[in-house]
């Protein structure tokens, strides 16, 4: 009994698909003035000054960047972060978190 038992096939499947990843992406607005862009960006995703003027431009020129790809919930989160930090200073910056694709 015992011995047929252990042969049985598991009735769970076992979990082995990856989280679904999402993109921070950071949006272009007319006020919000470039160096603060860039302070967020450094403070928030911990990016370098080159890092974080390179994505600036590319918000600026393009309309939005990927900014970092993270789980739902760290990118959610870090979406809002900076996001908040924009309200707080009162500008219109925008982060969002969208699933990749
Ligand atoms: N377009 C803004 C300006 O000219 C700067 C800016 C860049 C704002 C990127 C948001 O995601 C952004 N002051």
């Amino acid at each position: 009994m015992k011995d047929v038992e252990v042969l049985r096939r598991p009735k769970t499947r076992v979990k082995t698909e990856k989280p679904r990843l999402y993109k921070v992406l950071l949006i272009n607005d007319d006020f919000t003035p470039r160096e603060f862009v860039v302070r967020v960006l450094k403070a928030v995703f911990r990016m370098t000054a080159e890092q974080a003027e390179h994505v600036m431009l590319t918000a600026h020129r393009m309309g939005s960047c990927v900014v970092v790809v993270l789980t739902k919930d760290a990118a959610e989160t870090k979406a809002g972060e900076a996001t908040d930090l924009g309200r707080g200073a009162g500008y219109p910056l925008l982060f969002v978190a969208e699933p990749e694709d």
